[in-house]
């Protein structure tokens, strides 16, 4: 048993105060405190990360977003911010004077508001299946991409490429490395991570087969979880420098690679405007 003396009684009391003042900050903000921005009514302002080198967004969710903006034609404008939302994550959306975060609340706010259903043709084994493919998006296969960004890459390749500075690129290792521990993939080896990554991919690839989007040919197909699984995608088919896992679904899955190229092709006219620019790194796919 631990004996109460004086020493023990102050660090105990220190842990109390600590883990209070922890809570404390920890409890969510009110949600005017993120309303920094105005915009004309009915548009979206939609909180991001800056440019990147080769596709418009670092973040998987900040492309699925945009992207379900673009399908569903609703009139947004981008802050390129950085300024975490009412949960500490990027992206975030306000709008009408609501501040709304995640993704997926996001697009569930919007459904709502503007009366929205990309999913409406959908039969309900399809929709069932698009729900899976989308939780093994958003729970399986982005683990991966930070797995290879923030673990195996050790030159940090993409981060050095966006120019942020060593320190900041030194601690979101650091901050990742305990989050993907915690998480348990971080427990793996770089050929265990590859081979669950292949194991999500095939099965989508099959999925797919040859149509151009997950649920048909036609640009009026595309769903929700073709924003989501295009979100991921995208990053994992062109935003991977020094990881060989682009090389690796050109090669193994080039139905996927397709699906990317068709969505950028009937959603992002822009692609290209949107990148970042830095000098001597242009194209850098
Ligand atoms: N479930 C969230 C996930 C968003 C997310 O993980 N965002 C990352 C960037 S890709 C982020 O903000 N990370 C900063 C952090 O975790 O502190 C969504 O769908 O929006
Ligand atoms: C890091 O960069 C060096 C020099 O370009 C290269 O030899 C090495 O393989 C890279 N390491 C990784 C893990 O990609």
């Amino acid at each position: 048993m631990l004996e109460l003396n004086f020493f023990n009684g102050v660090a105990l009391l220190l842990v109390v105060v600590v883990v209070g003042v922890w809570r404390k900050r920890s409890q969510p903000k009110p949600m005017e405190s993120f309303l920094v921005s105005s915009a004309p009514k009915d548009t979206v302002v939609l909180h991001q990360y800056g440019a990147a080198p080769s596709v418009p967004s670092i973040s998987p969710f900040v492309m699925k977003l945009e992207t379900f903006l673009r399908v569903a034609d609703i009139p947004y404008v981008n802050k390129f911010d950085r300024w975490p939302g009412p949960k500490g994550k990027l992206p975030w959306i306000q709008y009408n004077q609501l501040a709304v975060p995640d993704s997926q609340m996001c697009i569930e706010f919007l459904n709502q508001e503007r009366c929205i259903d990309l999913n409406k043709k959908l039969s309900v084994q399809q929709s069932a299946l698009g729900h899976l493919i989308r939780r093994t998006c958003e729970d399986s296969l982005y683990w991966v991409l930070l797995m290879w960004r923030l673990v195996f890459d050790t030159n940090s390749t993409i981060y050095n490429r966006m120019s942020i500075p060593k320190p900041i690129i030194w601690y979101m290792r650091r901050l990742a490395h305990g989050r993907l521990w915690s998480q348990g993939i971080g427990r793996h080896s770089e050929q265990e991570v590859t081979k669950m990554m292949e194991d999500d991919l095939a099965a989508i690839s099959r999925m797919m087969g040859e149509h151009k989007f997950l649920f048909g040919d036609s640009r009026d197909c595309v769903t929700e979880f073709d924003c989501a699984l295009f979100g991921q995608l995208c990053q994992l088919v062109w935003q991977m420098p020094g990881c060989p896992v682009q090389e690796n679904i050109a090669k193994k899955y080039p139905n996927l690679v397709n699906f990317c190229e068709n969505m950028k092709t009937a959603f992002w006219p822009d692609w290209d405007d949107r990148l970042l620019q830095a000098a001597g790194t242009a194209s850098c796919k």
